[in-house]
């Protein structure tokens, strides 16, 4: 674990439930001067954690702010690699410019930017993806397979199974689908975004940085008009608000357990999965690809996770990259 000290005392006054714990305790445990625990729990309470001081006994947590930072994730995680060292923060340009840097410093697999905001926020292409405050999930996850260069569009698919998994396993009477490629719709409207991006050697992918925007507590009102008719959160969809941090750690969980599944047996296993969860398939699209319009009926994807079309005039055409539009 990466983790600061400030994280890990927030840890550790989670774990405890509402039992105090002293000060002394705490200067112990982490091998630092009462001073040093105190001025921890300062910042701690500049950043909106409410602390109590129970006489003689110590400190109780009463209050959090709603943030997902590496302790609250902590608390939650399940994972052995993802999320082990996260670096939150309370705006950035994007996650994905961050993880860049984060990747040239040499950070290890599994390594999670995240933050309450995005100035920037990007989707393919250098489309903006919009970041409300405090309300969805930016984060980019450092992954380091050791897989070809030519296997990373695959991991977009690995994802969005992973996301749709997590999301079915928490809220149940959610009914999430995918779109090929990249998008995750709930009723029709778009709730995830993911972006893969990669750097990589001729042979070898060095890391991938995998972008997921996920719309979490938004309500109507918090979206911008031009996404009125195509964006949702999964609070719209519940009816009510969830904690982002239990989230997170469920993605975290189930992306390790599907990317592991796709780096040890291939496509096939994710094929089938994607397929069960797509909304996509069986359905009559429109593909706007960079050359090309392709209409026709979505029969299926490869085994490299390549759309088949199959158009009015019975010809199959194979569709690497593009915008679809289900009609
Ligand atoms: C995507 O691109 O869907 C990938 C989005 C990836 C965002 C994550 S957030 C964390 C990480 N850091 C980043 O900077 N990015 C990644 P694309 O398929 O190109 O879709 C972009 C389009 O989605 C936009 O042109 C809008 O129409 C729409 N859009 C923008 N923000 C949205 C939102 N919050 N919810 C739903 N739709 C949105």
């Amino acid at each position: 674990m990466t983790f600061s000290m400030k994280d890990e005392l927030l840890a550790r006054l989670l774990k405890a439930n509402g039992e105090p714990i002293s000060g002394q305790q705490l200067a112990d445990d982490f091998g630092v001067s009462r001073t040093a625990v105190w001025k921890h729990l300062q910042a701690l309470q500049e950043e909106g954690y409410t602390l109590e001081t129970v006489k003689k006994k110590g400190y109780v947590l009463t209050g959090m702010p709603d943030r997902i930072d590496g302790a609250r994730i902590q608390t939650f995680l399940q994972t052995k690699r993802l999320g082990q060292s996260i670096h939150h923060f309370e705006q950035v340009e994007s996650t994905q410019v961050l993880a860049h840097e984060y990747v040239r410093g040499n950070v290890e697999d599994g390594t999670v930017v995240i933050a309450e905001s995005q100035t920037a926020g990007r989707g393919r292409m250098l489309r903006p993806w919009e970041s409300t405050a405090g309300k969805g999930v930016w984060m980019t996850v450092i992954l380091k397979p050791d897989v070809p260069p030519h296997l990373a569009p695959q991991f977009t698919l690995v994802v969005a199974v992973a996301v749709v998994h997590a999301m079915k396993a928490l809220y149940p009477n959610l009914h999430p689908e995918i779109k090929w490629p990249n998008d995750i719709l709930i009723n029709g409207r778009k709730c995830t975004g993911i972006l893969t991006e990669m750097v990589a050697e001729a042979d070898r992918v060095q890391a991938l940085l995998i972008g997921i925007g996920i719309n979490v507590n938004q309500q109507r009102e918090d979206f911008p008009e031009e996404l009125h008719t195509i964006a949702t959160s999964m609070a719209e969809q519940l009816g009510h608000t969830i904690d982002r941090a239990e989230f997170v750690a469920k993605v975290l969980l189930y992306l390790e357990h599907y990317a592991d599944l796709y780096v040890k047996n291939g496509f096939s296993p994710i094929k089938a999965l994607w397929e069960q969860a797509s909304g996509t398939i069986g359905k009559q699209v429109r593909a706007t690809t960079l050359r090309e319009v392709i209409e026709g009926k979505a029969i299926g994807i490869t085994e490299s996770g390549v759309l088949e079309i199959q158009t009015a005039t019975g010809e199959i055409k194979g569709v690497y990259s593009a915008d679809i539009e289900i009609q």
